[in-house]
């Protein structure tokens, strides 16, 4: 069939006749509401959602069983929400991952374009991330960097297998589209320095001790929406925020809803985070997703520690940034 020109276009009859003579060009009526591009607020497109360590350690202990990092290049299990649909994320922004590594083991070096960061659960010393050619040690509740295009391969010399909580940028990545990834050369990053001991000094740790140390210097905020934190970086990453939050036993945080995608994660102790309604009660490494714009707080049941990983640096660069109050947002 011909493309329609400009008289054949011009003569429509009808409504009718025109949409279908449009959809040939590849143009819909924007005031036909099956296209709706506005609304009023953001969607629940994204649902609270909840995670535990407990089923996750189940389920990695029997990929370490079934899978090596030759075959698999990472051990991770993805935490796909609930509501995404077809889309690969934890929240729009953001997907995290746990993943394990076994002693032995080398998870080969590579890099992209995506963030990403590490908060470590549980390893003994000899686990390392080696980020463009040094060797980063993980211990549990410190927080590693490896942002856009940095080398990072994950090796294990001590003997026990390793568990930690990724966070990385991909469906922001994938949204945008500047995605990239490449392997990088295996001699340069893990053999040539397999006799480096393992540091802490770099940019690109947060030692748990010196996040601890900082809290103690904070003021102390218990009921805020936050409780008494700390930013690691400022920002960590381009796209991602990060802040280390310690929550005093039986102090519920103000409830509070931002257009921003946060997800948390738990360091140390134990409580509760109600998101939008829906109430989780979590441990250490669970993770919990409060998608844009939905109301949330927390409450510990002893001394707790949450690390919240955000995708606040977005929008306040973006300029979407918005915060309500929380008497306001309380539900
Ligand atoms: O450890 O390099 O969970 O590249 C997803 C993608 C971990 C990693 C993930 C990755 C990594
Ligand atoms: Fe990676």
């Amino acid at each position: 069939m011909q493309a329609p020109t400009r008289e054949d276009l011009a003569r429509s009859g009808t409504l009718e006749e025109l949409y279908g003579k449009l959809a040939q060009v590849g143009i819909a009526p924007g005031w036909n509401k099956k296209v709706a591009s506005l609304w009023p607020a953001p969607k629940k497109n994204f649902a609270p959602a909840h995670w535990t360590y407990e089923q996750a350690r189940g389920a990695l202990d029997a990929a370490g069983r079934l899978i090596n990092t030759e075959l698999a290049e990472r051990r991770n299990l993805i935490l796909f929400n609930p509501a995404s649909g077809d889309s690969y994320g934890t929240v729009r922004t953001m997907v995290s991952a746990y993943q394990m590594i076994m002693p032995g083991e080398w998870a080969r070096a590579h890099r992209h374009t995506p963030n990403a960061l590490r908060l470590i659960i549980d390893a003994e010393p000899g686990v390392y991330t080696d980020v463009n050619g040094v060797r980063l040690a993980m211990e549990p509740g410190d927080v590693l960097l490896t942002p856009n295009w940095s080398s990072h391969g994950h090796g294990n010399n001590s003997r026990a297998s390793a568990y930690w909580l990724d966070f990385l940028d991909v469906p922001l990545v994938q949204l945008l589209e500047p995605m990239f990834f490449e392997p990088a050369e295996e001699e340069k990053t893990h053999e040539a320095f397999a006799d480096a001991p393992p540091t802490k000094d770099s940019p690109f740790v947060f030692p748990l001790s010196e996040t601890l140390k900082r809290l103690d210097a904070a003021t102390p905020d218990p009921a805020g929406p936050f409780g008494t934190h700390v930013e690691l970086g400022n920002p960590a990453m381009d796209t991602i925020g990060l802040s280390m939050m310690r929550l005093a036993p039986r102090v519920a945080t103000a409830p509070y809803r931002t257009t921003a995608n946060n997800i948390y994660a738990v360091v140390k102790g134990a409580g509760a985070t109600t998101v939008d309604g829906e109430r989780f009660e979590w441990r250490r490494g669970d993770v919990i997703a409060a998608p844009a714009w939905r109301p949330h707080r927390h409450e510990a049941a002893e001394d707790a520690l949450l690390l919240r990983v955000t995708d606040e640096p977005v929008m306040q660069r973006l300029g979407f940034h918005r915060v309500e109050e929380p008497a306001k947002a309380a539900h």
